[in-house]
């Protein structure tokens, strides 16, 4: 099948392309070279110019810029634990960031499993799509208490949690093997930042940053994933204060949008140490100039709330974009990045969220790091199943479909255990 048509419930009628031959001819900006054509050829140039210039492209044009003000009556409380979990293998603790001085209004709850007796582990941070008690079988842990995907198997059918769904998506987490490796990992409901759907910015936290008068973001201020992110940035300022979780040391990951969240979490917050994406496609690490699986117009249309009013300038005119997912990467560098993509996943471009790491490459090798980890750099996406660890780029494209699966772990784990491991 090499063009697909979208679902009759789509707004936008539109073909999507699923053919490589296809993929129209296109110029990807250069990271390491200015407006004026200068060239980008220091470190000292990259961290202090180029850098930022590329940030706020991507909050003006992208994502939205991310209020810079720091909420009043935000606090983080101890809930319960710490608590000795999975057989005494580790302590769990949940608290929840309230942001307001009001314990009704919007706050994060977040699960946290670290190993027992260890102090100062290294952690990985990331949302989950239908609440904390659906990433691992464990009865003391707290329902979602606002708003979460459904999932109609398990009978959620009012986005909101349920008994049933308890530890529904462990096999997305892998607590158990975290844990045993020497790793915490702290969790929340992407839910609780901003409900996924568009209500015109009127629930989550946007509305706590309005100035007087101001109904809903402007068209260069965050969407939902700016929102998202900035809760990842929130939970990270808890774990500097939890003495089990050396928070100089937390890679923050996501699966697919969470996956764009985290890389724009990381992209912003240079304090993450390591960022994960996995099959975080458009908007993600897929290069949209290719024009492969899903555009910026398709996800604009039908996720109007994600990105910022702007980013609508390009739809349907990607080749206009002053930036692409390659300089989103690199971003994050020198900080290790892993990106992972899957087989049938053709929807996030795995060629193009390869291609993102191919082109971020340079960037990284000029701050002294080696890239991709091998020589020359490859534009052939990876054999199957051949994970890229040497590198301080990872990659790797997996049989399957779009999802996270123990054996994404197991590279995530592997990649961490490289980059994180004291
Ligand atoms: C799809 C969307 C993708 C991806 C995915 C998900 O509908 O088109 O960009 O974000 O949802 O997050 O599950």
């Amino acid at each position: 099948m090499a063009i697909t048509s979208i679902m009759a419930a789509d707004k936008v009628k539109e073909k999507f392309n699923e053919d490589e031959s296809k993929v129209p001819a296109y110029t990807l900006p250069d990271p390491l070279v200015f407006p004026s054509g200068k060239k980008v050829d220091t470190a000292e140039k990259w961290t202090t110019q180029r850098r930022p210039e590329l940030l706020k492209i991507f909050e003006e044009e992208v994502y939205g810029r991310t209020p810079a003000t720091r909420l009043e009556g935000i606090r983080a409380v101890v809930t319960e634990g710490p608590a000795d979990a999975l057989d005494g293998r580790a302590t769990r603790k949940q608290v929840t960031i309230y942001f307001t001085s009001k314990d009704d209004g919007p706050r994060l709850d977040l699960l946290i499993y670290s190993p027992k007796n260890k102090k100062g582990a290294a952690a990985f941070l990331g949302y989950n799509f239908i609440g904390n008690q659906a990433t691992i079988a464990d009865p003391a842990v707290k329902l979602a208490h606002g708003w979460t995907q459904n999932r109609e198997k398990q009978g959620m059918t009012n986005n909101r949690a349920n008994e049933e769904s308890r530890g529904t998506e462990s096999t997305r987490w892998c607590i158990d093997q975290i844990i045993d490796r020497g790793y915490a990992i702290a969790t929340a409901c992407y839910g609780d930042v901003d409900p996924d759907f568009d209500d015109g910015f009127q629930n989550g936290v946007e509305p706590l940053f309005y100035k007087p008068g101001q109904t809903k973001p402007g068209p260069d201020e965050w969407g939902s994933i700016g929102a998202w992110a900035w809760g990842l940035s929130r939970a990270l300022d808890y774990m500097e204060t939890d003495d089990d979780i050396d928070a100089k040391r937390v890679a923050v990951l996501g699966h697919s949008r969470l996956g764009k969240t985290a890389l724009w979490a990381g992209a912003q917050d240079e304090r993450f140490a390591m960022v994960i994406s996995n099959n975080s496609g458009c908007g993600g690490a897929a290069l949209s100039k290719r024009w492969f699986g899903e555009t910026v117009n398709r996800i604009n249309n039908h996720f109007p709330h994600w990105f910022c009013d702007n980013f609508n300038k390009y739809n349907n005119n990607e080749a206009a974009m002053p930036v692409d997912s390659h300089e989103l990467v690199a971003l994050i560098a020198p900080r290790p990045v892993y990106i992972a993509s899957a087989e049938n996943d053709k929807w996030a471009d795995p060629y193009g969220e390869y291609l993102s790491a191919v082109h971020a490459d340079p960037v990284y090798r000029l701050l002294g790091t080696n890239g991709l980890g091998v020589d020359p750099v490859s534009d052939k996406v990876p054999a199957l199943n051949s994970p890229l660890l040497s590198g301080q780029i990872g990659y790797h494209y997996r049989s399957g479909d779009h999802d996270v699966l123990p054996y994404d772990w197991e590279q995530f784990l592997a990649f961490a255990d490289r980059h994180l491991k004291k």
